[in-house]
């Protein structure tokens, strides 16, 4: 038999429990708001989508919502009428012994059964339906896709266009920026030299990994124009967490110009073209490295004019004010610094193929795999101190520790002038 101390404890815990309720809602919805949650309009939200492949997902995702929210408001409305309604009031109801027991109501357990059975099917529907949408282009469509090779490496992504062959040299090549045509369906193939990483964009395709020695494939369709975010999605070691990517949907006329513009070797800025009197050394404001400020590209400010995609209109052509000389003794650094050994810029040095191809690296929106804006001084922080960008990465750990190489502030200036004249 309870007594009135053990009762009134009894009473106390509940109405704890019940502040700590209101208190985790509080929190929950000043978090929520704090993510936006209620536009759900994130870089990388799946809510809101912009492609076939993306949308046929987020259906399935509603499927299994209603489904679990209706098993949900019913199990609840139960519970709650049964806890009310056969609660005990009185001390005598506490202390009445045990209703007598059954083995249950054969006709209610049955169609419990039936009605999970029912539920199951309805989710199965538009699961399987999107299991064979996703895999592959539409057969009709087939003939109209354009195809890219995605290759995971840690912790960056590389893109070959096997349809867009360069005489001498293969298939056009680019890093971290994967431009495709607006309102075509592209199939990807998925490819990866070192460990499992995933490919993912959320608005327009989900998760597909890319698995070592086995070749693997999704395809995702971009309506419109625009810029999306990306992001590796399965744990690749210790950069996974800013291992990211960015696609650019563009117009036909438009996805043509950049196909054309990038086949061509690298830009060379000679005395003629350049003009030093507007040459204004960028200043280099680089000190110290945290982690969340200022150049992380992740964050897009929404009352920004500019639309990510115009930003990165603007970034294709050459700067202003571009010093021919500080150029040359960039490209010569470049040389020196044994960047070339990793790094390819067609048509000027360096044939190295273990790190991103730079021979058009100015005119990227992002640096080091979508983590940093392409900016001159991010350039040159993350050359000069790519360790602390980056943790781990390939860079650092296999071309600066063993080879010992350091870049100082002039250094730093020559080399950023040289990657910035690569549009
Ligand atoms: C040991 C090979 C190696 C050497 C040497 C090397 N790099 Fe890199 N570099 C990489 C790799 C790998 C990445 C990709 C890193 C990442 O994002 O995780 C990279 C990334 C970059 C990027 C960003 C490219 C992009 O698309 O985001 C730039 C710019 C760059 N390196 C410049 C240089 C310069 C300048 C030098 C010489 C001072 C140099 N690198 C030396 C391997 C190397
Ligand atoms: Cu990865």
């Amino acid at each position: 038999m309870r007594t009135p101390s053990s009762l009134s404890f009894l009473k106390k815990t509940v109405a704890a429990s019940r502040a700590a309720c209101v208190l985790a809602a509080v929190f929950l919805l000043a978090g929520c708001s704090q993510l936006n949650f209620w536009q759900m309009d994130g870089h990388q939200t799946s809510m809101v989508t912009a492609g076939p492949v993306a949308e046929s997902q987020l259906q399935v995702f509603y499927a299994t919502v209603w489904v679990t929210a209706i098993i949900f408001v019913v199990v609840a409305a139960v519970l709650t009428y049964a806890t009310i309604k056969f609660k005990a009031r009185t001390t005598d109801d506490e202390n009445a012994p045990p209703p007598e027991q059954s083995h249950g109501n054969p006709l209610i357990e049955l169609s419990l059964i039936g009605v999970s059975v029912l539920a199951l099917v309805f989710i199965a529907f538009p699961t399987l339906r999107a299991i064979w949408f996703t895999y592959d282009v539409p057969e009709e469509e087939r003939e109209n896709a354009y195809v890219i090779d995605a290759i995971g490496y840690q912790w960056w992504f590389k893109f070959d266009y096997p349809m867009e062959q360069i005489d001498g040299v293969g298939a056009l090549s680019v890093a971290n920026e994967m431009v495709i045509p607006a309102g075509r369906p592209v199939r990807v193939n998925l490819r990866t030299v070192d460990v499992i990483h995933s490919f993912w964009v959320p608005k327009l395709a989900g998760k597909v990994d890319m698995t070592p020695n086995r070749g693997n494939h999704m395809w995702l369709q971009a309506d419109e124009p625009g810029y999306f975010w990306g992001q590796c999605a399965e744990y690749c070691g210790d950069s996974h967490a800013v291992m990211r990517f960015r696609v650019i949907a563009l117009n036909e006329a438009d996805f043509a110009e950049w196909v054309a513009h990038k086949k061509l070797p690298a830009r060379t800025v000679t005395p003629e073209i350049a003009d030093p009197a507007r040459a204004e050394r960028p200043q280099i404001t680089f000190a110290s490295f945290k982690r969340n400020e200022y150049g992380f590209s992740d964050k897009w400010d929404p009352r920004s004019q500019v639309s990510p995609l115009d930003n990165w209109r603007q970034q294709q052509f050459p700067h202003e004010g571009e010093d021919a000389a500080l150029i040359a003794q960039g490209r010569k650094l470049f040389q020196t610094k044994t960047c070339i050994a990793c790094h390819t810029v067609r048509g000027h040095e360096g044939m190295g193929i273990t790190g991103p191809e730079l021979t058009h690296i100015a005119s990227q929106t992002t640096i080091a795999a979508g983590l940093l804006e392409n900016t001159p001084e991010q350039m040159a922080r993350w050359i000069m101190h790519p360790e602390v960008v980056k943790p781990g990465n390939k860079m650092y750990t296999t071309g600066y520790v063993p080879s010992e190489i350091t870049i100082d502030q002039d250094e730093a200036l020559a080399l950023v002038a040289y990657l910035q004249s690569l549009k």
